[in-house]
């Protein structure tokens, strides 16, 4: 017989960010399947805009009394989470990131005295950066011990948690995906026009929060040797610390106008859709949802041998991989592709393929479905 719809509470950091937008478009996919969805986050999170059927979104609020001295924002949301799965009956939580969500979803699970069920999905930040950081490992070990299922988002992630905080509970690996029905190749002319890019200008990309660890610094090296070799413009998608002492060492360049700086967008689709290549030259990066955004629209990738990255980059199929700060040789594969039609062209057929198949949105959906029938309580 036909399995009983779940009621499902999923926590996550709205803002802009990958493990955001994956945990808002898995919420949408699930509700669209007949379940019944609830985010419990501390404000709306970007992707879900909008109506959508059988989705409610639960605000958890933080009063600042001034005897305090940090707003104790785990505790709310704990306390939200305790409300919502009673008054809303839930199955399951999905928690993105062990820290604070796992942590605050354990303590909500014994405040509510109920059976739900709780799924951790392991996004990176939280191990990789503050794994070893001592004042946070022992409650990391602790959400991850006490989640009933815990996934990682590739198989890096999955092995650098072993080794860095030693749970005694299995970590599966499950990849990320992106719908294809919003990031596909498109006609964007009109786009080149606006950016007064050339008929002859090759585009590489790359989209980020300009945090240090993703070493933008390294794209713009690497687009400096490529452009010394060929017509090519490098635009450059988000915010973050690292944008302005960038901009500030191209400035007066001979490849400042070269270099565009678009700041944070809301169509990063089309940008896409426009480029030729996509870069991705992190220090760490325990999957990269912006290279599968890129495949999905037929570009393939370069990235470093960091992380996740190689288990999206299959190296001289759909893009390459480079060693960590090897710009030269980042230059070398970019040349090469972007002189070399043919090959362009089966690179790029690779990447949409990949998208399809290894990262199927259906399959990782089915994925996740199933780990909440086995957490969930039978009635
Ligand atoms: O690192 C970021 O830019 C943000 C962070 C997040 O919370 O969204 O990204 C992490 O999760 C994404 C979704 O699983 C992954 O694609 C990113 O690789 C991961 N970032 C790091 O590991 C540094």
């Amino acid at each position: 017989h036909a399995k009983r719809k779940l009621k499902i509470g999923i926590t996550c950091y709205p803002t802009v960010g990958g493990s955001g937008v994956v945990a808002t478009e898995l919420g949408k996919k699930l509700a669209e399947r007949g379940h019944e969805i609830h985010f419990i986050t501390s404000s709306m999170p970007f992707r879900l805009k909008g109506f959508y059927h059988s989705v409610t979104y639960h605000e958890v609020e933080v009063n600042n009394y001034s005897v305090f001295q940090y707003a104790p924002y785990d505790i709310a949301l704990a306390n939200k989470m305790a409300e919502v799965i009673v008054d809303e009956d839930l199955d399951v939580l999905h928690m993105h990131y062990a820290i604070p969500h796992a942590v605050c979803a354990i303590l909500a699970r014994d405040m509510s005295k109920r059976n739900v069920g709780i799924v951790t999905t392991l996004h990176g930040t939280d191990i990789t950066v503050l794994g070893v950081d001592s004042s946070l490992k022992g409650a990391i070990k602790y959400g991850i011990e006490r989640s009933d299922i815990v996934t990682a988002v590739s198989r890096s992630l999955a092995e650098q948690t072993y080794e860095l905080i030693q749970p005694n509970k299995t970590i599966e690996t499950t990849y990320n995906f992106i719908d294809t029905a919003d990031y596909y190749p498109q006609d964007v002319i009109h786009l080149r026009e606006i950016l007064g890019i050339l008929p002859e200008e090759k585009v590489l990309l790359h989209v980020s929060n300009f945090r240090k660890v993703k070493r933008v610094q390294d794209i713009v090296k690497s687009f400096i040797y490529v452009r010394k070799q060929m017509p090519c413009k490098l635009i450059l998608v988000g915010d973050g610390p690292e944008r302005h002492p960038i901009l500030e060492e191209v400035k007066g360049t001979p490849y400042e106008k070269d270099i565009l700086f678009l700041g944070k967008q809301e169509n990063v689709a089309e940008l896409y859709a426009l480029a030729d290549l996509f870069l991705l030259m992190s220090e760490k990066e325990s999957f990269g949802l912006v290279l599968l955004e890129a495949m999905a629209c037929g570009v393939p990738c370069i990235g470093t041998n960091i992380g996740g990255i190689p288990e999206v980059i299959d190296h001289n199929k759909n893009g390459f991989i480079v060693e960590l700060g090897a710009v030269e040789k980042a230059a070398l594969y970019i040349v090469e592709i972007l002189s070399n039609e043919n090959k362009y062209h089966r690179f790029s057929e690779q990447a949409l393929q990949t998208v399809t198949e290894k990262f199927s949105m259906d399959t990782i959906v089915d994925q996740y479905e199933s780990y909440y029938y086995q957490v969930a309580y039978d009635e």
